[in-house]
Parts: C-alpha cells; sequence; structure tokens
C-alpha cells in the first residue's frame, strides 16, 4: 500500500551494524579461550579457517572508535561461551570476561548501546563430548546459568540480549550441533530434539532474566526469509504457506505460544521427528515469551508444489543445507522477478517488508533486524577505495522497506545492517565479503589487516546522522 504521506525514522531509531564472536574475533586459542564446535569441524582447505578471522580480540579500541566515527548507536556482537567458561560450564574464565568487559565499556564511552548475542553457533565442544550437546536435556541448565553469568556480569550495561542466533541453522547443520557421519533423516531427527531443547532452555534463559530484574529486552535473533508461491497456481500458495511454517513459524510458535500446530506436529509424526518433551515445558514457554524480536533478512524464496510420487514419497527430502525441496510438501525454485547476488542470493527489499508484517501480525513484538547486507566480491583500489555502490544500493533500499513497514504500523526500533565490518563468512571464507569497512587481508594472505573504509561506510555515516532521512 503507499500512503499520502510517510513518518520518518523514531528519534531514537537505533542505527547500528553487527558481527559475531568467531567470525571477527581470532585468538581461538588465547587467554584461556576453550574450543567450540566451529573450532573442531572440518575444514574447507579452499577457504580460511576462523583462527586469525578479523583479528578484533587485539583490536577493541581501534575498531571501536571507527563505530563511533560512523556515528552507530548500537552495535550487535556475540560473547564466545567458552571465552567465558572454557568448558561450557565449571570455572570461569576471568580473562574472557575482562575481555568483553573492556568492549562493552568502549562501546558505553562512545555512547553506543550494546546489543548482546549469547550464542551464535560457536557451542562448547566439551559439552558435546560430556554428554552430547544440545542433544540432551543437561545443556538447558548449561545454557541458562552461562546467560545468568552474563546478565549478573553485564547486565547493569546490557539493555539489550538475544539468547540464540538462527536457532533454525543450528538444528539443520549437524556440525553447529557437534554431530559427525552423514545420515542426513538421523541428523534432522536429533536436530528436532536439540530445536526443543532450546526453546526449554530459552524459555528458562528469559525467566532468569525476569526475577533478575534486569531493564531491557530479551529474544532471539531468528533467520526469516520471506516466501514467495512461483505461481498463482493455488498449489503452489499452498505449498509456500506450508514452507514457512516448516522452515521458519514453527520456531516462533514455540518461542511465543509453547506450541506444535497441529500441522507441524503430524509434519515431525509422519517422519519420526517427533522431539521428547516433558511436562510443563510448553507452558514455560508460553509463560516466559520474547519481548523482542532480532531478524536476520537477506533474501526471499519461490516455492513450488512439489506432489509426492512413488519415486518421491512422502518424507524424501533433497539433501541440502537447508530445507530446499521435499516431497508432498514445496521445493525452493529461482524467482524470475529478482536479481541474485555472486552467490546467488535472490535480493528482494519488498520481501523484508513482507517478512516484519508477517511477523507484527504473528507475534505483535518490537523488532530489530539484527543482520541484513550483501555478501560480495569488494575490490581494494589504489588509495585506499572500495567503491561498494552494489552495498549501498542494497542497503538503501532495505531501509526504505523498513520504514515502510513502519508506517504499515510494525515496531521496528533499529537495523543492524551486516556487517560492521569484513568478516569470516560462515561458509566462504574470506572473499564474500559484508563490511562496511574493509579489512586488508584474504583466505591465506594476513597481510596487515588494515581497517579501510569503503564508500559503503561514508554513506551510512550520512544516513545515520540524518536519522534515516539522507538515503
Ligand atoms: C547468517 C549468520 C551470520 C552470517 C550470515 C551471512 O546466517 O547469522 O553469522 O554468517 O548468515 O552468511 P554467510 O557468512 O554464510 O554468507
Amino acid at each position: 500500500m503507499e500512503y499520502k504521506s510517510y513518518a520518518s525514522f523514531d528519534p531514537n531509531f537505533l542505527w547500528g551494524a553487527g558481527t559475531s564472536s568467531f567470525q571477527v574475533e581470532g585468538a581461538v586459542q588465547e587467554d584461556g579461550k576453550g574450543l567450540s564446535v566451529i573450532d573442531v569441524m572440518q575444514k574447507n582447505p579452499d577457504i580460511t579457517d576462523f583462527s586469525v578471522a578479523s583479528d578484533h580480540y587485539n583490536r577493541v579500541e581501534e575498531d571501536v572508535a571507527l563505530m563511533a566515527e560512523l556515528g552507530l548507536k548500537v552495535y550487535r556482537f556475540s560473547i564466545a561461551w567458552t571465552r567465558i567458561f572454557p568448558d561450557g560450564n565449571g570455572e570461569v574464565n576471568e580473562k574472557g570476561v575482562a575481555f568483553y568487559d573492556h568492549l562493552i565499556n568502549e562501546l558505553i564511552k562512545h555512547n553506543i548501546e550494546p546489543l548482546v548475542t549469547i550464542y551464535h553457533f560457536d557451542y562448547p565442544q566439551s559439552l558435546v563430548e560430556q554428554y552430547g550437546g544440545w542433544l540432551s536435556r543437561k545443556s538447558i541448565e548449561d545454557y541458562r546459568s552461562y546467560a545468568e553469568f552474563l546478565f549478573k556480569t553485564y547486565g547493569d550495561r546490557v539493555k539489550y540480549w538475544l539468547t540464540i542466533n538462527e536457532q533454525d541453522h543450528v538444528v539443520r547443520i549437524p556440525t553447529r550441533l557437534g554431530l559427525t557421519g552423514d545420515d542426513h533423516y538421523e541428523q534432522l531427527r536429533l536436530g528436532y530434539q536439540a530445536n526443543h531443547n532450546m526453546c526449554v532452555a530459552t524459555a528458562l534463559t528469559i525467566k532468569t532474566f525476569q526475577e533478575l530484574g534486569i531493564e531491557g529486552k530479551i529474544g532471539p535473533a531468528i533467520s526469516y526469509s520471506m516466501v514467495h508461491p512461483a505461481s498463482s497456481s493455488p498449489d503452489d500458495v499452498l505449498a509456500s504457506k506450508d514452507a514457512m511454517l516448516i522452515k521458519h513459524n514453527y520456531l516462533m510458535d514455540l518461542h511465543c505460544y509453547g506450541k506444535y500446530s497441529l500441522m507441524f506436529w503430524r509434519y515431525l509424526e509422519e517422519r519420526n521427528f517427533t522431539p521428547s518433551i516433558e511436562d510443563g515445558d510448553l507452558d514455560l514457554m508460553k509463560q516466559y515469551p520474547p519481548t523482542m524480536i532480532g531478524v536476520n533478512y537477506y533474501f526471499s524464496e519461490a516455492i513450488r508444489a512439489f506432489p509426492s510420487t512413488e519415486e518421491y514419497p512422502i518424507g524424501y527430502q533433497k539433501k541440502a543445507l537447508l530445507p530446499e525441496a521435499e516431497a508432498g510438501v514445496f521445493e525452493v525454485v529461482n524467482n524470475e522477478n529478482l536479481a541474485a547476488t555472486d552467490w546467488g542470493w535472490e535480493i528482494d527489499p519488498v520481501g523484508l517488508r513482507l517478512t516484519l508484517r508477517e511477523l507484527h501480525e504473528r507475534y505483535n513484538l518490537p523488532i530489530i533486524i539484527t543482520e541484513n547486507g550483501m555478501g560480495a566480491y569488494d575490490k581494494l583500489e589504489e588509495g585506499d577505495i572500495v567503491r561498494d555502490d552494489y552495498r549501498i544500493s542494497y542497503l538503501r533500499e532495505h531501509i526504505k522497506q523498513v520504514q515502510l513497514a513502519i508506517n504499515d504500523g510494525v515496531r521496528v526500533f533499529g537495523y543492524c545492517p551486516w556487517s560492521f565490518l569484513d568478516i569470516v563468512s560462515g561458509r566462504n571464507g574470506m572473499s564474500k565479503r559484508y563490511g562496511l569497512v574493509y579489512v586488508n587481508r584474504e583466505d591465506f594472505d594476513l597481510k596487515d589487516m588494515r581497517r579501510i573504509k569503503k564508500e559503503s561506510f561514508k554513506w551510512y555515516q550520512k544516513v545515520i546522522a540524518s536519522n534515516g532521512e539522507d538515503l
């Protein structure tokens, strides 16, 4: 819908940017840090690992000074669980505690709100070895008490807390659960048990947060990419609704309503994926829902129907990192209407407006965009220039849609592009850059890791200074 006039961004809108500990810090075994599942997972020999990353661990002041120069109101970062508890539980690592204390104080000194992700994929390997990690209910108390430690240590200065980053991308990616082997269906079954345990852990952590009387907001950072029916054929429309449930809404229904919808439970039952649930688990989730939602949005997907056949019976899934095709449910196809990034992610700013409206209509919670950005092969030119106009246009079009969603009545209170500076991509090494700041290193050449402001940095600086008026 178009309106005759448009409200501007709220004067307190939180313009930010984000990173995650394993992708930015480096120093993976410095100062007593323990190993995470990311540190021990099988490496792809063609790309860098996360051992040095952007060396943020040794460059906090320099990076925070750049954030201040950019004018950030909020900085999203994650805390490495194993920097605080090297074994995931038990003994505290004081040097790790001091590192985040210093980072938070530096941010506060520059009037930048810390937005802390409690856990962003780098789960303690020791907990996997101790009891199977998230597959065991023991994981619930270890996560809750780790979070409680953070609340007690940093809660006087941190008002915004994200519980788990992209839980859906943990339960469906075996290495992030510390699983090995390649029985896809068995790993999915285990994934849904882990998912249930994570939802109980999240509810108990929100309960602890409230009992401690921490002033602020808390909720998950979810991966939520809008799905569109590939055509107006009613079968495709139905398939897109089913995909929205199986890919995204199943998780938020649990967090917000403590509910496995009848449809989703039948989906799990027919595939022997049903998790074991204890009395009180669902009531706990209902009683302690999130008070905000973090949204990670990069692209949308087009969906068509995939009728089951003898060759592809109900339950058949095309093996892929994330659900792409499932017989009897849906299939992801290219969207001819959209351009795509160098990695095939279909660029859909309007999809972000639709995503925000869907979340608002279903859960009616305050929303902050915790990730949105474009991975690209950025080129460093003579004179330290990086002309990333493609990134500027990507971010501009998405910010416009955020403003429209706010005009639609969605309570969006902040926007954090991914990523503040170049970091190691989750699966594509150093060549897939997202930052507003260029980091001068390559996959296998650390160079000097100098920080260089891209054109997008200068552009975003103006956006923030004008509170979104000057795009
Ligand atoms: C999200 C993760 C981020 C980041 C991002 C970009 O799923 O939360 O950690 O990795 O995706 O993806 P990639 O780095 O694979 O391009």
